[in-house]
């Protein structure tokens, strides 16, 4: 499928799904989510596509929503419309793990865009910022939650309020991104870690991210009890045999996803 806002590629089992406006710093407007929201729902239904990896360009991943759309709505026009709340929601729905790999500017809706993939993989040219403030209004798809449970409220309160940039060093040491790299080996080392993902058993893939996940939305005590469920539930997979078998003959696994 061809799209005007992305572009798409899959090799290897993994999806690599650019952002492309660079005319507007890959800007979020109404056509980029919705195309987004598509792509993401057929690559997660594509048996092909065992990861995904979603980036920008060298310049921007995303510098926000796009606030020339925005400038002329009223409320009742963002609230009859719920701009931007379905398209973003598609992206949470979808269970194959995506890899959000960031250069540049992650803004606003960038930032949360990225916060809402499963981990950040960052070069050393990112800037993270909830600079909303500066437009007189807040974060709109998560920025604030997400990013408060991210790296805490400190943090969180400084840049939402103050709308300064985090640069990667600080995104690291604060836990928003899982690694840094040099910018030309941003998309390769990120396609690399979701080859690695793609070659386990999907089955313990999906698992890892719906127990992850599911940190955020229920005490600890829920939390240890889900994972332990489900730890036993895999013992009625293939895969968990096939894999512990492995390890006892000294051999790789051939994982089936069963
Ligand atoms: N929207 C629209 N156009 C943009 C945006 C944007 N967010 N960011 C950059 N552009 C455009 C510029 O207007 C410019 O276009 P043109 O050449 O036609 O003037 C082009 O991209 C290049 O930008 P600059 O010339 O400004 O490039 P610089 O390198 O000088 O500056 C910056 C880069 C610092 C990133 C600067 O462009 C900037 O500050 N951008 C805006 C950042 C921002 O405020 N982001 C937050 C937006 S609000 C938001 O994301 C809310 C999310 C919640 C929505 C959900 C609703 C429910």
């Amino acid at each position: 499928m061809a799209w005007d806002t992305l572009i798409v590629e899959v090799e290897d089992n993994v999806a690599l799904v650019r952002l492309n406006r660079p005319e507007a710093l890959n800007a979020l407007n109404s056509q980029l989510m919705s195309e987004l929201a598509r792509a993401l729902t057929e690559l997660d239904r594509d048996d092909q596509v065992r990861c995904i990896v979603l980036t920008g360009s060298d310049k921007a991943f995303a510098a926000g929503a796009d606030i020339k759309e925005m400038s002329t709505k009223g409320f009742v026009d963002m609230f009859t419309e719920d701009f931007f709340t379905a398209d973003s929601e598609t992206l949470l729905r979808v269970r194959k793990p995506i890899i959000a790999a960031v250069s540049g500017y992650a803004l606003g809706g960038g930032c949360e865009l990225a916060m809402m993939c499963d981990f950040i993989i960052c070069s050393e040219s990112a800037k993270f910022g909830q600079p909303e403030i500066n437009l007189g209004v807040v974060a709109g798809i998560g920025g604030t939650q997400r990013l408060t449970r991210f790296v805490g409220k400190s943090k969180s309160m400084d840049m939402h309020l103050t709308g300064r940039f985090m640069d990667a060093a600080e995104a690291e040491r604060s836990g928003l991104v899982s690694r840094v790299v040099p910018v030309a080996d941003l998309v390769k080392e990120a396609m690399d870690a979701a080859r690695k993902i793609a070659s386990k058993s999907q089955v313990a893939v999906k698992v890892v991210k719906e127990t992850v996940n599911r940190s955020y939305e229920t005490t600890l005590r829920e939390g240890v009890l889900y994972e332990r469920r489900i730890f036993h539930a895999l013992f009625a997979s293939e895969d968990q045999k096939e894999g512990m078998a492995a390890f006892s003959e000294k051999r790789q696994p051939q994982f089936r996803d069963r």
